[in-house]
């Protein structure tokens, strides 16, 4: 039994040299991918209770017309029309051009009542309510 063990020893501290250079590589690897994950985990943390919410221009029209959101949510003007299109809020907040076959987004930065409009087409109105 002395014998087998003394012949599996050496054998035992080679391997685990070998093992820990590689294990030393691995870590390095392992951190990496670690601070990768940590890192999308915390953007997509960042982001999880944040929603898309499109509005279609169609023939002239936002659709839906009022929209509510909540603070942090993005609006998606989506133009299905031929011709450029415009969002702009009334109290001068924010101006997104949405041209023709496009799309253009903006964030919601604070809480309110947003009406706006079309500055080519001044009939064309619509409004969010932005909730915290
Ligand atoms: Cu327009």
């Amino acid at each position: 039994m002395k014998r087998f063990r003394a012949k599996w020893a050496p054998v035992r501290v080679k391997k685990t040299r070998q093992n820990k250079n590689r294990e030393s590589g691995f870590d390095f690897i392992k951190a990496g991918k670690a601070l990768a994950l940590a890192a999308l985990c915390l953007a997509f943390a960042g982001t999880a209770r944040a929603e898309t919410i499109t509005v279609t221009i169609g023939k002239a029209t936002f659709g839906p017309a009022a929209v509510s959101a909540h603070v942090g949510d993005v609006i998606v003007w989506d133009n299905k029309d031929i011709v450029a299109h415009t969002a702009t809020a009334r109290d001068k907040a924010w101006d997104v051009m949405i041209p023709a076959g496009k799309t253009a987004r903006i964030a919601m930065k604070k809480a309110g009542t947003i009406e706006y409009y079309c500055r080519f087409h001044p009939n064309m109105v619509g409004k969010l309510t932005v909730v915290p």
